[in-house]
C-alpha cells in the first residue's frame, strides 16, 4: 500500500506582469523556432499560451541543432517586457529570455510532413485531415477549436443558469428519431440497432422528469453525398423546453443562449478572434420569415422559383439570407411554418393550417445551423399522427410511454455545433470546424 498526498491542481498562467525581470520555468512543444546568427527565437505552445523565447547560443546550455520544431521542451528564463506583433503569439507584451532548456522529448522523425510554422499552412484539406494529430497544432487550426469549446461550454453553462439540467442519452438505438434513408445500421449482438441520428425522442422523455434539459453530444447521419456543409459524425446541441406557450419561445432562449455564447468568445477568445480576423455576431433582433414567404421573395425579387418545393435549398438559403442582410439588417434569420410533410412526425402542426407545422430553422450567414420546434405532447395525437402516417406505433413504444404517463406542452432545436463553428470563423467547409471529420471517404485519424 503506498499513500500519496492530495495537491491541489493548478492553472499553468504565469502572471507576467509580476515577475517582470525574474525567474520562470514553463513546459511546452516548440511551435517554431527561427535561427539567426546570435541565437534564436524559439516559439513556445502552452496550454495557456503561445509564447516568445528568446536564446542567446553563447549562453545556452545545449547546442541548438539538437532542438526541433514540435520537440517537448521545459525552459527556464527571465521574464522579459516586449513587443510583439505576430498575432499567433499570445502574450504579445512579454517574452522570455532563456537560461536554460531541458529537452524532454524529440519528435521521432527527421522532418515534419507539413510546415505549421508560416502564417499559413500550404496543405490540401484532404491532407490536412490525414495529419491531423500535426495540423491542427498549426495556430488558426488550434484557434477554431478553442471557439469550439467555447461555444459547447456556454452552450452548456448558458442553459444551466436558467434551469435546465444536462442529460447523455443513448447513442445505440433501438429505432431512429429522425426518420429517412440517412441512419447507420449496426449489429447489436446479433439485433439490428442503430446509431442515433439525433437524441430526439431521450429529450423529449426527459422533459416530463425535469422539465427543462440539454444535451451536447455526437449523433450519427450516413449522408452519401459529399458537400461542405454534411458531415456522417457531429456535435449536436439540443434542448427541449417544457411549458412553452409556442415555438416563439424557444427561439428566444435561444437567441439568449447564442448572445451569451457570443459574449464568452469575444472575453475568452480575444487572441483567436484577432488570429482569424473574424467579426463575432451579435442577435440584437428576432426576425422571422415564413417558408412559404421565402419562396415568394425568392421568387418575386430573385427570379429563382422553387415555389412548391417542401425544403429551402442551400441556394435558396444564401439568396434569404443575404436577402435579411441587407433589407432587414439581420445575419440570423428564423424560417418558420415548414410543411408538415417536410417535418417529422413529433413535430406539431399548425392548428390553424394542418399543412404547416409549429416549427423553425434558423439561418446564419447562408447556411442552416438549427431545426427546432414544438412537438406533439399528446398519447393519442402521436398514435393518429403515425397511423396517418402508416408507421408501426409498436415500433415506437418505448417512447409514447413518456406521453400516456403524461407530458406537459414542450418543444426544443438542435443545432450543430460545427456548422455554428464554421459560419464564426469564416470556414467554407463543415470539416474544417470537426476535430477529426467523418464523411464517406473518411474513418481516420
Ligand atoms: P436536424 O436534422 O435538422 O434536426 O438537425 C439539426 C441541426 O444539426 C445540424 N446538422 C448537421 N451538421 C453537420 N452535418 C450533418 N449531416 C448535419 N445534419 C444536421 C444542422 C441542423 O440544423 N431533432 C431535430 C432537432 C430538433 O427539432 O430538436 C434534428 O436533429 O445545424
Amino acid at each position: 500500500m503506498k499513500e500519496i498526498a492530495l495537491e491541489t491542481s493548478k492553472r499553468l498562467t504565469i502572471d507576467f506582469a509580476s515577475l517582470l525581470d525574474k525567474e520562470v520555468t514553463i513546459s511546452g512543444m516548440i511551435q517554431n523556432l527561427r535561427v539567426l546568427s546570435w541565437g534564436a527565437f524559439l516559439i513556445l505552445r502552452t496550454p495557456e499560451y503561445t509564447l516568445q523565447a528568446i536564446i542567446d547560443k553563447e549562453k545556452i546550455n545545449l547546442p541548438l541543432e539538437q532542438l526541433m520544431i514540435e520537440s517537448a521542451v521545459s525552459i527556464t528564463g527571465i521574464v522579459k517586457q516586449a513587443k510583439i506583433k505576430d498575432k499567433a503569439l499570445f502574450p504579445r507584451d512579454y517574452e522570455i529570455q532563456i537560461t536554460e532548456i531541458a529537452l524532454i522529448s524529440t519528435p521521432g522523425c527527421d522532418a515534419l510532413p507539413v510546415d505549421t510554422t508560416k502564417k499559413e499552412m500550404i496543405v490540401h484539406l484532404d491532407k490536412k485531415f490525414d495529419l491531423r494529430p500535426l495540423t491542427l497544432r498549426h495556430p488558426s487550426d488550434r484557434a477554431v477549436f478553442k471557439i469550439a469549446a467555447t461555444i459547447l461550454n456556454e452552450f452548456g453553462n448558458y442553459l444551466t443558469s436558467i434551469g435546465f439540467t444536462r442529460i447523455s442519452s443513448p447513442k445505440i438505438n433501438y429505432t431512429g428519431a429522425e426518420g429517412g434513408a440517412n441512419i447507420f445500421k449496426i449489429d447489436y449482438f446479433g439485433r439490428e440497432a442503430f446509431l442515433a441520428q439525433s437524441p430526439q425522442f431521450y429529450k423529449q422523455m426527459m422533459v416530463g422528469v425535469f422539465g427543462r434539459v440539454f444535451e451536447t453530444g455526437p449523433v450519427f447521419r450516413a449522408e452519401k453525398h459529399a458537400t461542405s456543409r454534411h458531415l456522417n459524425e457531429y456535435i449536436s446541441l439540443d434542448f427541449e423546453m417544457g411549458f412553452i406557450d409556442s415555438f416563439m419561445d424557444l427561439i428566444k432562449v435561444e437567441a439568449n443562449a447564442l448572445n451569451a455564447i457570443f459574449s464568452k468568445i469575444k472575453l475568452e477568445c480575444a487572441n483567436e478572434v484577432d488570429l482569424l480576423g473574424i467579426t463575432v455576431p451579435e442577435l440584437n433582433k428576432i426576425v422571422c420569415v415564413e417558408f412559404e414567404e421565402v419562396h415568394e421573395i425568392v421568387y418575386t425579387l430573385y427570379k429563382k422559383d422553387y415555389r412548391g418545393e417542401k425544403d429551402l435549398a442551400p441556394e435558396e438559403e444564401k439568396i434569404i439570407s443575404e436577402h435579411a442582410k441587407k433589407e432587414w439588417d439581420t445575419e440570423f434569420l428564423f424560417v418558420t411554418h415548414y410543411p408538415s410533410s417536410k417535418r417529422p412526425f413529433y413535430t406539431m402542426d399548425d392548428p390553424e393550417n394542418p399543412e404547416k407545422t409549429c416549427s423553425f430553422d434558423l439561418i446564419f450567414r447562408n447556411l442552416e445551423i438549427t431545426t427546432g420546434g414544438q412537438r406533439l405532447h399528446k398519447y393519442q395525437d402521436y398514435i393518429d399522427k403515425m397511423t396517418k402516417l402508416n408507421m408501426n406505433t409498436d415500433t415506437f413504444e418505448s417512447y409514447l410511454q413518456a406521453f400516456k404517463y403524461g407530458m406537459p406542452p414542450h418543444g426544443g432545436l438542435g443545432l450543430g455545433l460545427e456548422r455554428l463553428t464554421a459560419q464564426i470563423c469564416g470556414l467554407s467547409n463543415v470539416k474544417e470546424a470537426s476535430l477529426f471529420p467523418r464523411d464517406i471517404n473518411r474513418l481516420e485519424p
